[in-house]
């Protein structure tokens, strides 16, 4: 009993050790278990539905918005957390794109799945990580091993994963309109990639999220709540002990909540971290993850600017990380 917890502890030690020491937003898998995904990539069940009669769609630019090429300022010449390599601030010249207007909902991956029979690595794995505040205080006990060592507000749950983000018992019933979660940068491309989409580039996911405004911190300029309204989905109180939800959601908000910018994107900053095609750091097994999350204060992650960044190894999965799809326009 005693060696099985002892074993348990070491393995979560090791899926921890690639959690960056300044924030609590990444959740990494032990990048060994990659090949599940490329045995399933090529498995009868995978391709079963796209090999027949339910071929995948034509791409489709409907909620998407066409973004002019241009060039923009990137980064920032301020960086809070210089440690993401926020900076330099630097012109990037990025070709006109097309980005989806929302973050991808529960509906829109329900849709994806019934056609495609796609199964998620976190239903692979069998397991996610979620916020202990969703966990009954009588329950909690249980997890006291599955804990992040420096952000112990996480927790790895048995049967968590994009159909039932806040426990094994939850669902997306009620929440069609909230943005998937618990999906990983593989099961993210995936998706694009069915649909004839693409994940953005930093620079292209960056450029849209100031909408054309130069160097704001966020979609709508710089003050966090101009006209005294809430236009982003974060957390509000004292992290990660409270939070008010003045903003009117705890967790995630439709994808269509709060004004749109200046492009008509919705949600670029907060509700859910969005995947970006790109590397971090040179390191191919880990990519870049933008915008920010419900989770995010500006006490501790003050990640809900245009230009802060963060990441997470391919195959991490959690309640506050999603994305949406890019396509190319084609001349
Ligand atoms: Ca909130
Ligand atoms: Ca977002």
């Amino acid at each position: 009993m005693y060696l099985n917890k002892l074993l348990s502890s070491l393995i979560v030690l090791n899926i921890f050790k690639h959690i960056a020491s300044d924030c609590g937003c990444q959740v990494n898998r032990n990048s060994e278990c990659n090949d599940v995904e490329s045995t399933h990539k090529y498995s009868k069940e995978f391709n079963k539905k796209t090999s027949d009669n339910n071929l995948p769609p034509a791409f489709d630019i409907k909620n998407m918005v066409m973004i002019e090429g241009a060039t923009f300022e990137m980064g920032t010449s301020k960086p809070i957390f210089e440690v993401d390599h926020e900076g330099p601030l630097r012109n990037v010249t990025v070709a006109a794109f097309y980005l989806d207007k929302y973050e991808v909902s529960n509906q829109n991956f329900k849709d994806f799945v019934d056609r495609s029979s796609y199964v998620t690595e976190a239903e692979k794995f069998g397991d996610s990580f979620m916020l202990d505040m969703f966990i009954p205080n009588n329950e909690l006990d249980k997890y006291k091993d599955v804990r992040a060592v420096q952000a112990p507000w996480w927790v790895k749950v048995d049967g968590v994963n994009w159909k039932h983000p806040e426990g094994p018992k939850s669902s997306v019933e009620d929440k069609w309109n909230h943005p998937v979660a618990h999906v990983s940068w593989n099961d993210a491309v995936e998706y694009c990639k069915y649909f004839g989409k693409r994940l953005p580039t930093e620079a292209e996911w960056e450029m849209a999220c100031r909408g054309g405004l130069r160097q704001k911190l966020y979609p709508w300029g710089n003050k966090l709540n101009p006209q005294n309204k809430h236009w982003t989905n974060i957390w509000q109180g004292s992290f990660p002990n409270e939070n008010t939800a003045e903003d009117g959601f705890i967790s995630t908000a439709p994808v269509d909540h709060y004004p749109p910018n200046k492009f008509n994107l919705y949600n670029m900053a907060g509700n859910v971290w969005e995947w970006t095609q790109d590397t971090w750091l040179k390191n191919d097994n880990e990519k870049v993850k933008k915008g920010g999350s419900y989770m995010c204060h500006e006490s501790y992650c003050w990640r809900y600017r245009c230009a802060a960044r963060s990441q997470n190894t391919k195959d991490s999965t959690a309640g506050n990380l999603g994305f949406r799809c890019a396509g190319d326009v084609r001349m």
